[in-house]
């Protein structure tokens, strides 16, 4: 078995280290890891740990993609994704693998935090849950990074979420491809975030927009009410997240 674990960081260089020890000290030669700088300077991990140093700031959700890409270049069976500013413990990364490689089958293995940062990420978490329970996804962590995916289903998803987006896009992508997940519950220890109030914006955008372009699948899969509300609240998403990005860009936006 080939266990990759993927991590994006950007100006963590820190965290980054302890996690890494951690994992080594733990784990000790089971994961290969794979660090995927976003312009973070003066990186220096031990030779063992493959990094991919982007020549400008991406975004986390294009290092992750990069991240699988080389996963499956690579024959890896599987990938485990983890935050670098150490808010992953390394002691559930066995429960993500045993819930990965067991032998009832399951695809995605999703991390769920015990509680929340806040009010603010509680209500935006909600206000998801509302829209990725009526596609199915109920009692979930939308925005938790930690997760295990199978190569098998990599192969299968079509990504291009460049942020943040990327979370809700492997729900969305694993969905499509009719996996099953199962759940990790897990203690978080906070650390600052470096989402912005774009970013989120950016997501409920990202998730309008998906919901448009597929609303054949959803018209196949899901009842006629649901259809309805699902498109009716996307094309208004839509039109409040463009509003938004404008009045957040000062007006610049699409001007390019
Ligand atoms: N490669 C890369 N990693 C990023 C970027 N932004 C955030 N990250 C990493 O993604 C992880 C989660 O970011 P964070 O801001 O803590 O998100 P939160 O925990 O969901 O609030 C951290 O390990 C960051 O270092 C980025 O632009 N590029
Ligand atoms: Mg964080």
């Amino acid at each position: 078995m080939k266990r990759l674990i993927i991590i994006p960081v950007k100006d963590e260089k820190d965290t980054l280290s302890l996690l890494i020890r951690d994992i080594k000290r733990r784990h000790k030669d089971i994961y290969d890891i794979l660090v995927i700088n976003d312009n973070t300077e003066d990186i220096t991990l031990p030779g063992s740990i493959i990094i991919i140093n982007n020549k400008r700031n991406l975004g986390k959700g294009c290092s992750i993609r990069k991240g699988f890409g080389f996963a499956l270049a690579n024959d890896y069976d599987y990938v485990i994704m983890m935050d670098a500013d150490g808010e992953h413990e390394t002691k559930y990364l066995q429960e993500f693998s045993d819930k990965i490689e067991s032998k009832t089958k399951c695809d995605l293995v999703l991390g769920k935090r015990k509680k929340l940062r806040s009010g603010k990420r509680k209500a935006f978490s909600n206000f998801t849950g509302v829209w990725m329970g009526l596609l199915g996804y109920n009692n979930v962590d939308y925005y938790c990074g930690y997760k295990a995916i199978s190569s098998e289903l990599l192969r299968k998803m079509i990504l291009k979420s460049r942020r943040y987006e990327i979370e809700i896009e492997i729900l969305l992508e694993a969905l499509k491809n009719k996996a099953n997940y199962k759940t990790v519950l897990i203690n978080l220890d906070y650390r600052k975030s470096q989402m912005k109030l774009g970013d989120f914006v950016a997501i409920n955008l990202f998730f309008d927009v998906w919901v448009l372009r597929n609303k054949t699948f959803i018209s196949k899969n899901y009842s006629l009410f649901k259809y309805i509300i699902l498109i009716t609240a996307a094309m208004i998403g839509l039109f409040a997240s463009y509003l938004m990005s404008f009045f957040l860009s000062g007006g610049k936006q699409n001007r390019k």
